[in-house]
């Protein structure tokens, strides 16, 4: 009998195999069955040819709209692998019956110019030689109106991370002919995304410069690609031995890859890195290639949906600013945001269970996304009636606590009130200040409060958003505030202010505030997940987190010394969020000074330029927090 099932089990896992790969044939010729490919170089108003693959559906039974994404990181991966791999992501558009366009931005892969990094935008252009990623877009989408067979006159753009923020790009001094963008996961200010968090510099991104150098038709085989072995998995040891950031060697100079032919020279360039190292604040370097700034005057013939994750640890400033920003200056654009309980772009994910890290969130999120609202999106502005009617809400926001979503006329939600919790001793966080107290701890930068207890060798660590903060709770340089258990359910709704009153001994250090839901010690465990039944009892939750560079306190252009020992004001906005506190939980604030290696380490003594500090710069100092302290929270009544 017993071989008898062992053969029923072998048959039944080779019959489920064959499903899989028959399922995985079907995916990839999908494309070859039904739809031509076309690869041309469409020219710029200065003369500048752009790569661009075309896809058309070869029914042509009816006309169908260009959606299109440009990109920075080769549209090589539709290419030629296109036939012979699986439709790659967003294939729920292709299905839908569109014609999809992808395309080198100037500068990148096959395309030619020169790149630069987060081009700035030219205003009021006055020759054909001044171009952005504006006009390249504007010029594209003229080309393919004029030259794709069966288009229907209409385009949208859309596109995740660094294809996010060309889309949010094309929505400046838009062509007529685009009618919806979808910036999702978008970057809007390297100095607030991505590298930068409030002047902190994010350690592990320093691989990710690599991306951006000058690269062309880079082969994916090329040493480019592989991420440089730091001679020990362990990211904290690395960055703790190699000191302040000049002394690590960008990428290219860490991988030797001075071998590799670019655009503009035959050496890699790396400029970025070097912009990195030189301009620590604020300045020349980065303002320009804020986007945010340029977004008061989008037609309103663009309807723009803004996309993004909660939990999405590299672009979470990008896509809340650019959706505030395009709404309080067009009031009367059609413009919407969807946030969900996505690490950074998973709603484009096909995977049927939806995880940040080993917290699960639910079936389908994504797939339903993809399904119900961004194929809805693209449909109604690109083929229906293009009305402001379109059935979707304004804001689509999935509540991190009670797990499911909500729709709101506004975001952050009308029905909102501010409600203040102080920093009291005794780890108390309540809605009244307690006497005068104050609470010390030593910043040891040698022993900098690790930002996860799983820390692994990644390109950016973009799961630590939902870990475990148990860990941190228990370390003497972290301290914490928590309000009695909740005797019923505590909705936040928007952002949080931090506005803290602190002082140290030095004359510089990094304010990090956490928000933390802690589960009851009954909490029923996770079923689900890559650690199945991970034990939930008492799971400290982060729900949210930022770093304010103290020196940036009162200015990003100009930082300040601190006067040692002087109660000073140190005010950080931390993102939005939309998470239910439920009935038997408790809200746990964590305040401590270094986050590693996340971020850099600030030496605790004020010099000109952080990246460039000298060892001996690097003190221990003592912190102290006062119970003035307090964080605004934005309550759903
Ligand atoms: N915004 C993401 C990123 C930027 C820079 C370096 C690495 C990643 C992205 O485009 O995915």
């Amino acid at each position: 009998r017993l071989i008898l099932v062992l053969v029923l089990f072998v048959t039944a896992c080779k019959d489920q195999e064959k499903t899989a790969k028959k399922a995985d044939k079907a995916k990839s010729t999908y494309v070859k069955d039904n739809y031509d490919k076309q690869e041309v170089t469409i020219e710029m108003r200065d003369g500048i040819k752009l790569h661009t693959t075309i896809y058309s559906p070869k029914d042509k039974s009816q006309k169908y709209p260009i959606l299109m994404m440009r990109t920075p990181y080769s549209c090589k991966p539709y290419g030629e692998d296109k036939f012979k791999t699986k439709i790659g992501p967003n294939s729920h558009l292709m299905k839908e019956g569109n014609i999809i366009v992808y395309q080198d931005v100037r500068g990148r892969w096959m395309s030619e110019g020169v790149y630069d990094n987060m081009r700035a935008y030219i205003p009021n252009k006055t020759d054909n030689t001044q171009v952005d990623e504006s006009s390249d877009t504007y010029d594209t989408i003229d080309w393919l109106v004029k030259n794709v067979e069966n288009n229907n006159g209409r385009v949208g753009t859309w596109g995740i991370s660094y294809p996010g923020f060309y889309s949010t790009y094309s929505t400046i001094d838009a062509h007529p002919a685009l009618k919806a963008a979808s910036p999702q996961a978008c970057i809007g200010d390297f100095f607030f995304d991505d590298f930068h968090h409030n002047g902190a510099f994010l350690l592990s991104y320093f691989r990710a410069v690599s991306l951006f150098g000058t690269m062309k038709n880079v082969p994916k085989d090329s040493a480019w690609y592989k991420l440089p072995d730091l001679g020990t998995k362990d990211q904290y040891q690395f960055f703790l031995d190699a000191g302040p950031l000049s002394n690590l060697n960008s990428y290219f100079e860490y991988e030797k890859l001075d071998n590799v032919i670019t655009s503009s020279s035959d050496k890699i360039d790396d400029v970025f890195w070097k912009e990195i190292i030189d301009h620590p604040n604020y300045d020349s370097v980065w303002k320009p290639k804020g986007l945010i700034q340029n977004l008061k005057n989008i037609k309103s013939s663009v309807a723009t949906m803004v996309v993004g994750g909660f939990f999405d640890a590299e672009d979470l400033y990008g896509p809340f600013e650019t959706y505030k920003t395009i709404e309080k200056y067009n009031p009367d654009n059609y413009n919407t945001m969807v946030f969900g309980p996505w690490d950074h772009g998973k709603w484009a994910s096909s995977k049927a269970k939806n995880f940040v890290g080993n917290y699960y969130f639910g079936d389908s999120i994504s797939l339903n996304f993809q399904r119900d609202v961004e194929t809805k999106f693209f449909n109604h502005f690109l083929k229906g009636d293009g009305s402001k009617n379109s059935g979707l809400p304004e804001a689509y926001v999935f509540d991190s606590g009670r797990k499911k979503w909500s729709s709101y006329d506004s975001w952050p939600p009308a029905n909102m009130t501010k409600q203040d919790m102080y920093l009291n001793a005794n780890q108390e966080l309540s809605t009244t200040k307690k006497g005068n107290t104050k609470e010390t701890f030593v910043s040891d930068l040698k022993r900098p409060v690790p930002y996860s207890e799983d820390i692994k060798t990644v390109f950016t660590p973009r799961k630590y958003m939902t870990d475990d903060q148990r860990f941190a709770a228990r370390r003497p340089d972290v301290m914490i505030y928590e309000t009695e258990v909740f005797t019923e359910d505590f909705t936040l709704a928007g952002d949080i202010l931090a506005k803290l009153k602190v002082a140290t001994t030095g004359t510089d250090a990094d304010w990090i505030v956490k928000v933390i839901d802690v589960h009851p010690h009954d909490a029923e465990e996770q079923k689900e997940g890559m650690q199945d039944h991970l034990a939930m009892s008492n799971y400290h939750l982060m729900v949210r987190s930022e770093v304010m560079r103290g020196r940036f306190r009162n200015s990003f252009e100009n930082p300040e010394p601190f006067v040692p020992n002087q109660k000073t004001a140190v005010n950080i906005k931390l993102q939005d969020v939309y998470h239910t506190f439920k009935k038997g939980h408790k809200l746990q604030i964590q305040v401590q000074s270094t986050w590693f290696p996340l971020i850099d380490l600030n030496p605790q003594t004020f010099v000109p330029n952080i990246y460039k500090a000298k060892e001996e710069d690097f003190k221990n100092q003592t912190h102290t927090i006062f119970n003035d302290s307090k964080i605004e929270f934005s309550v759903l009544k």
